[in-house]
């Protein structure tokens, strides 16, 4: 199955409160999500592994694969598709070592330097950004905006998924810079309908 980055949801599951993850995550799914990641900064392991499992379960039958965010014991453990580091987590090497050719890896990646010291020869897809200041993650790097996305995208050869204060008006812009996606969190989680929130994206993206 080709890796389809259009439109990839992050999770949050205080934001998802309203609706409940799962349920978030199933309208999102139907309204054009293509990938998802659990992320989960607060979980314990065994909670995370118990929530990528109902996830998996609710994904089944779809072509939307599970990412789970830094935590490669509960990728494992809750056989989701793959593993999404940042520059603090798991290196790209064990978790590539421990979860097999099939998975998918995805690293977060804000300058240059970092790209230049990546090991992209073990990787899927980077993620790029933020683009913008955003309130989702608390302690992001500075947002590099659409010029350090395009620069950043022209520098990587490998699928790319744009992260960071992304909107559906946005995917224009991220399209423009050459990037395979918008990854969001607050543009889904958390808003009155979950699958129109996705739907925008689809029509912004082709419009
Ligand atoms: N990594 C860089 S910015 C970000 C992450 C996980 C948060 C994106 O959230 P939002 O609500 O789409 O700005
Ligand atoms: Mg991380």
């Amino acid at each position: 199955m080709p890796l389809d980055l259009s439109l990839y949801l992050v999770t949050d599951a205080t934001l998802c409160r309203e609706h409940g993850l799962e349920q978030t995550v199933e309208a999102a799914v139907k309204g054009g999500v293509t990938i998802v990641q659990l992320r989960d900064k607060h979980a314990s392991d065994e909670q995370m592994i118990a929530q990528a499992k109902r996830l998996k379960a609710l994904l089944a039958g779809t072509d939307v694969p599970l990412i789970i965010n830094d935590r490669l014991q509960v990728a494992l453990e809750s056989q989701a598709d793959g593993l999404h580091v940042g520059q603090s987590d798991a290196t790209v090497q064990q978790a590539r070592r421990a979860l097999g050719e099939q998975a998918i890896i995805g690293l977060s990646i804000n300058t240059i330097a970092q790209l230049q010291v990546s090991p992209l020869e073990l990787l899927d897809y980077v993620g790029i950004g933020p683009v913008f200041a955003t309130e989702s993650k608390q302690d992001h790097a500075q947002p590099i905006g659409f010029g350090g996305l395009a620069a950043l995208v022209k520098a990587c050869p490998l699928p790319s998924v744009a992260i960071g204060g992304l909107k559906a008006s946005h995917a224009i812009s991220v399209q423009r810079a050459g990037a395979n996606g918008v990854a969001v969190i607050s543009a889904i989680c958390g808003q009155p309908d979950p699958y129109q929130a996705a739907r925008v994206f689809q029509t912004a993206a082709t419009s």
